[in-house]
Formats: C-alpha cells, sequence, structure tokens
C-alpha cells in the first residue's frame, strides 16, 4: 500500500488517542469468548476513527462502511486504522446495506453516517433528508431483513443491536434550557428535521419489531480530527495560522451562539455503553456547560498569546437563515444509567486542539 502525505485536515498522527495495536487489541479479549463484530457507517468522519478505536482496544473485529468509487478517505481509514476492515455501501442504497450486513453478521451496528454539516443542508435539503433521514430507515430495514432471514441468529435469538447518531439540533429552537431526553424537538434546519425522523424511525423499529436499538443525542463534540468546515476546528487552524503569520484575518458567522462542547472521544466511548446496557434507551450526552462562538475564539487565540478581537470578524456570509442559539445539555440519565463521565473540559479540548493544529502546521509548511 502506497504511503500517504499527510494533510492538513489529517492530524490523526498527532492527536493524543492512544494508537490501537493488534498486540493491545487481542490482549484485551477475553480467552474463550466470541470475539465480537460491530459494523461503523460513517467510519471516514471524526466519530468513525474514535469509535473504531475504542472498539479494537476492547477486543471487536471492525467493518468500516465506505461509499463511492475511489474514495479517497479510504486511504486515510487503510493507514490510519489498518485493522478496520473495509466495506463498500452506501446509506442510499438499499441493497449494498442488505449485502454488507448479511456479509458481516455484525453484532452491532453503529450508524454514524449523515451529510453532518448544518449549512450544506439547505443547500441540498432533498439529498440531507435521503441520507441523513431517510439512511437510517434503509439501515434499520436492512437490520430487519437479514435478522429474519437469519436462521442460526433466529435460533439464539441474538439480534443485532443498533447505534443511531442523533443531534441536539433536533432541539432547535429550544423550548427549556437544559434539553433532556424529555425536551420537545423544534429543529430549525432541514438536517435537524431529517435527524428528528432518524430518531423516531430508531424508537419505532424498537418497539415495533423488538430491535435493541438506541438513540445517543448528542451534542457538539469536537477533537483534532474535526471537519475544518465546523466552527471549532476553523477557529483553531484559523488562529495557528495566524499566530504563523499565514493568515490576517478569521471571517466567522454568527459569534453569540451558544454551544455546548465535549471531546468526540469521550462522546463515541458513551455509543458503546449505550449498546452493552441490557435495555436499548436513548440518552442525551453532553457537558452541561454552554459556551458563546466567541468564547471559544476568545480561549484558542489567548492560548497562542493573541487578543482574538484583533483579528476575528462576523461576515452576514456565514450567517445561518434559521439559527440555533442556544444548546445545554442534561446527561443526568447517562451519567446514572450508563455511568458515563467525559474526561476533557471545555478549556482542555481547546487548547488539544490548537495544539495539534500547531504541530500540523509547522510540519507540514514549516
Ligand atoms: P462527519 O461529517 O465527520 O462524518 C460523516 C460520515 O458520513 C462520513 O464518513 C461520510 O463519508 C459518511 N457519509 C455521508 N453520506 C454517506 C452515504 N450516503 N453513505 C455512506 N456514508 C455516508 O461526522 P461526525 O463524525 O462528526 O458525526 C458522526 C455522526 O454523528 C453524524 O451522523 C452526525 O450527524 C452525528 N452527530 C455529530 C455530532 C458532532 O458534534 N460531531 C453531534 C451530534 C450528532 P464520506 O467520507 O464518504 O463523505
Ligand atoms: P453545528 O456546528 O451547526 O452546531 O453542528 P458548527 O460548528 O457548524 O456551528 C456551531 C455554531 O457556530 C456558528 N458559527 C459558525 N459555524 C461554522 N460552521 N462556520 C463559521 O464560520 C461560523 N461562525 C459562527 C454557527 O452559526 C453555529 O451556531 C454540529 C455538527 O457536527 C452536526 O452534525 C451536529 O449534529 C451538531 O453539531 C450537534
Amino acid at each position: 500500500m502506497s504511503k500517504l502525505t499527510p494533510r492538513a485536515t489529517d492530524t490523526r498522527a498527532l492527536d493524543p488517542s492512544p494508537a490501537v495495536t493488534a498486540a493491545s487489541r487481542y490482549a484485551c479479549c477475553k480467552e474463550g469468548l466470541p470475539v465480537p463484530t460491530a459494523l461503523i457507517t460513517g467510519i471516514t468522519g471524526q466519530d468513525g476513527s474514535y469509535l473504531a478505536e475504542h472498539l479494537l482496544a476492547n477486543g471487536y473485529n471492525v467493518y468500516g462502511l465506505i461509499r463511492g468509487q475511489n474514495n479517497p478517505k479510504r486511504q486515510v481509514v487503510e493507514a490510519t486504522l489498518p485493522d478496520v476492515e473495509i466495506e463498500m455501501g452506501d446509506l442510499l442504497d438499499e441493497t449494498s446495506l442488505i449485502s454488507v450486513v448479511q456479509k458481516v453478521q455484525p453484532d452491532e451496528v453503529y450508524n454514524l453516517a449523515a451529510i453532518s454539516f448544518v449549512p450544506l443542508s439547505w443547500n441540498q435539503p432533498e439529498l440531507t433528508g435521503e441520507i441523513t433521514g431517510l439512511g437510517v430507515l434503509r439501515l434499520l430495514e436492512a437490520i430487519r431483513i437479514v435478522t429474519a432471514a437469519s436462521p442460526s441468529r433466529s435460533a439464539s435469538g441474538k439480534g443485532i443491536k443498533f447505534y443511531q447518531a442523533s443531534s441536539s439540533e433536533m432541539f432547535g429552537k429550544v423550548t427549556e434550557t437544559p434539553q433532556n431526553e424529555e425536551t420537545r424537538f423544534r429543529p430549525r434546519s432541514p438536517y435537524g428535521v431529517a435527524k428528528v425522523y432518524g430518531h423516531y424511525i430508531t424508537v419505532n423499529y424498537r418497539e415495533s419489531y423488538g430491535i435493541f436499538a438506541c438513540s445517543g443525542i448528542l451534542f457538539n463534540h469536537e477533537s483534532p480530527r474535526r471537519g475544518p468546515e465546523f466552527v471549532t476546528r476553523k477557529i483553531t487552524q484559523g488562529a495557528v495560522r495566524i499566530k504563523l503569520g499565514k493568515q490576517q484575518e478569521l471571517l466567522l458567522g454568527n459569534l453569540d451562539s451558544e454551544r455546548d462542547w465535549g471531546f468526540a472521544g469521550d462522546y463515541t466511548r458513551a455509543m458503546y455503553m449505550m449498546l452493552q446496557h441490557p435495555e436499548a434507551d436513548d440518552y442525551v450526552i453532553g457537558s452541561g456547560e454552554c459556551h458563546k462562538i466567541s468564547e471559544f475564539a476568545e480561549l484558542a487565540f489567548r492560548h497562542l498569546g493573541l487578543d482574538w478581537r484583533d483579528y476575528v470578524r462576523s461576515d452576514p456570509k456565514f450567517i445561518r437563515p434559521a439559527e440555533v442559539e442556544h444548546l445545554c445539555a442534561d446527561a443526568t440519565k447517562a451519567h446514572q444509567k450508563l455511568g458515563w463521565q467525559p474526561t476533557v473540559d471545555f478549556k482542555g479540548l481547546v487548547e488539544m486542539m490548537v495544539e495539534s493544529d500547531l504541530k500540523a502546521e509547522s510540519q507540514l509548511y514549516p
């Protein structure tokens, strides 16, 4: 396999996650127990990579779904997650999903694939509905069909567990603060609307067919692997480039909206914990702290010895048609039922991302 040239957006080798080797993976496996198998859609994304590492470290066989002919991110997955087996498939194509589930016979399916960038969902609302919304239905149907058609599964009563990546964007124009599992959904974008469909179809397949299906309502989670189109990474990359004299200013949109940010590695661990609990259920995952976009910028620039007000401007072209102004999680249920707790706080997250971008930018363009 050809060696990869690292790209600015691929800072995986530089971030603080422990490397997962085949040795550490098999050392975790208890002797005599069957090796569990997981299928992850969205393996090329931020969460797919952290989740795959977590599952490999817990002794799983991990399969990742990749779409498209000659998808350039396939090489990144092969280089950074060599123990992950790649399968081709697309959330738009039911037949491909049935084939993959039939072939892999997973114990757990994590559906992380989506059009996940909220502004894109206004430009391509129909595609967003197809992938982010109906894609969930297609995957659940694949599980239902394959499980029913498998005599060994039917005989053992061992179904396929399903995780759906739901989102705090479903709360949208919030009706109460903080938001918990009972808070009303009031989505503000085609993305949020599609996620509401994905959430309810997951609940419906649990109730209709007894599928062990969980919906994790995750608040914003970030990392050095976050796509550069999202505001946190745009800020940390921009601040570093300004510090290194490669950029003069940083243009953002709404600086006053508030988000509840956490570290992606903590949040993908919560996904895994949901599927290990004896009962399938839905959980809010977040830190319970919320901060303005301007606070994130202030901290990132300050970490580099800069004053953000000298460099950041709000540009109307980044203002959304409808904004989600305020999000703040009440994750009490996940703390109590799952025992989940985050390990990285807001300041730690900002500093981790700035430090990673500093290394990447210094190494790539010294
Ligand atoms: P990313 O945008 O990093 O990853 C999205 C993934 O979806 C990519 O692997 C992409 O593949 C894949 N994908 C897109 N369309 C299709 C398709 N038609 N068929 C198969 N795969 C497809 O997202 P994150 O990792 O940040 O998020 C993971 C999930 O969690 C998403 O569903 C997101 O909506 C949800 N979520 C994320 C939160 C966050 O803060 N990160 C918070 C709450 C929910 P490709 O590389 O080919 O484009
Ligand atoms: P979000 O994340 O829309 O919450 O969705 P994003 O980082 O894109 O925006 C957060 C907030 O920042 C404001 N903002 C800007 N956003 C971007 N992208 N670029 C800018 O220049 C900018 N300036 C200000 C936005 O208006 C918004 O208020 C993320 C995604 O991961 C979803 O898939 C996920 O479901 C939710 O988080 C929870």
